[in-house]
């Protein structure tokens, strides 16, 4: 906020964000919110309501650090609510100063780190300072998309060569199995050839009618929806490697570091991973379609995730619970599996954090320590733009981006395994 006076609340509902369910819930959660012993936390939510941008602020601050105060999934939703409150109520401040930017990243940080129960005030609120932040940008002549009417900067281009390829794999890459290509299958074929049998395939052409296949390679679209947007990125080698790290930064900073990575080494490899960035930026939800195979086996759609970043991210080896089509929109990735009868011989971590990663690393594999991976027989593939890789629950994989690559994945439970989470 720019001036150090406060902004009351007030005006007509151009100048503010509507904010129904808040008007609503307000006095409840506040109620809940001094139950949990949070008074400090009120009686800031009371002067934020009247439109003082100091201690909304200060109730951020307060709901932020009951959100650090333990690990994630001990803190209390009565918390997380009370966190989006106060976004909410800077936004609305920051809406009323034009200040739109920082209104967005507000919204976005309540929609990242706070609770359910206020959702639908931030979506709306996000929906409403977006129109209006790009109705000023044309207005001031630059454009969303930095002026240039038309678009000519791709994010990947040009094709990969074969023998650079297999140098930054793994040691016996695309000399085993490779998982089996098929095109256009048909549910049917897909439940009783794979999914009952719990094999991995490629599908080909099934995606071609995603708007996403064709506006996700054009930058300017990507800074148009979404630069202004705050997301939480994964900065090093890997989540298992101890310089790790996660930042929050706007996807244009995202977009920059990916360009930047390819032309500098010292540009620590950024990679938006694992993120439901679906259920926070609309127009990309909308530019995706969920396959039907997802329905396979009558369960539940339990995540939509984003994995977006440069040549050479990688996700090491790991397995989930649930089954998975990893689809891929932009660029190509190698994809490598083990089932899961292997998991023995893939030496899993014994702590219950990461007991789903294995201990080897594949890029270096340490032989007199984990002997037994040498030997073992595995599958693997490129998965390239524009085809689907279905990795059935439990099964391993390893993943290695080839280029600038977006996927989605989408994790299903079965319906007799619907209380995995
Ligand atoms: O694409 C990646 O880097 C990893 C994807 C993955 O592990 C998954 O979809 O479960």
């Amino acid at each position: 906020m720019s001036s150090d006076t406060t902004t009351r609340r007030g005006g007509n509902s151009f100048d503010h964000l509507d904010t129904p369910t808040l008007d609503a819930e307000s006095a409840g959660l506040l109620h809940a919110i001094s139950e949990h012993g949070g008074y400090a936390f009120v009686g800031m939510a009371a002067q934020a309501a009247a439109g003082d941008f100091r201690a909304a602020e200060a109730a951020r601050e307060m709901a932020w650090e009951q959100l650090h105060s333990g690990p994630w999934h001990s803190v209390l939703p009565v918390w997380r609510n009370a966190y989006s409150m106060a976004c909410l109520r800077m936004a609305d401040l920051h809406f009323a100063g034009g200040e739109f930017k920082e209104a967005l990243r507000v919204l976005d940080m309540g929609l990242i780190m706070g609770g359910m129960l206020l959702r639908k005030d931030l979506d709306a609120a996000v929906e409403k300072v977006s129109t209006r932040a790009r109705g000023d940008s044309r207005v001031s002549g630059s454009g969303c998309n930095g002026g240039s009417s038309k678009s000519e900067s791709r994010l990947v281009d040009g094709e990969l060569d074969k023998a650079e390829m297999l140098r930054v794999l793994p040691q016996k890459s695309l000399s085993c199995k490779i998982v089996v290509k098929r095109s256009a299958l048909s549910l049917e074929g897909f439940l009783r050839e794979y999914f009952l049998s719990g094999l991995p395939v490629l599908i080909s052409d099934s995606m071609a009618h995603w708007p996403a296949r064709t506006k996700w390679n054009d930058l300017d679209y990507l800074k148009t929806v979404a630069g202004d947007r705050t997301v939480p990125v994964e900065v090093g080698k890997n989540y298992l490697c101890p310089e790790w790290k996660q930042e929050l930064i706007t996807f244009s900073q995202f977009l920059e570091r990916i360009q930047a990575t390819g032309s500098s080494s010292v540009v620590p490899t950024t990679y938006l991973a694992q993120h439901p960035l679906f259920d926070q930026i609309n127009e990309l939800r909308n530019d995706i379609c969920i396959p039907d195979y997802c329905f396979a086996g009558g369960g539940e759609l339990r995540s939509l995730n984003a994995w977006f970043g440069p040549a050479g991210t990688v996700t090491p080896l790991h397995h989930d619970p649930h089954h998975n089509i990893l689809a891929q929109v932009v660029g190509k990735k190698y994809v490598r599996l083990y089932p899961a009868s292997l998991s023995e011989e893939l030496y899993p971590y014994s702590e219950t954090m990461l007991c789903n990663s294995s201990q080897v690393d594949l890029d270096n594999i340490d032989k007199e320590v984990y002997p037994k991976v040498c030997d073992l027989e595995f599958m693997d593939c490129i998965l390239e733009e524009g085809e689907m890789l279905y990795i059935p629950p439990k099964w391993w994989h390893y993943v290695q981006s080839l280029t600038t690559s977006l996927s989605v994945s989408f994790w299903w439970s079965d319906s007799g395994n619907s209380t995995v989470s």
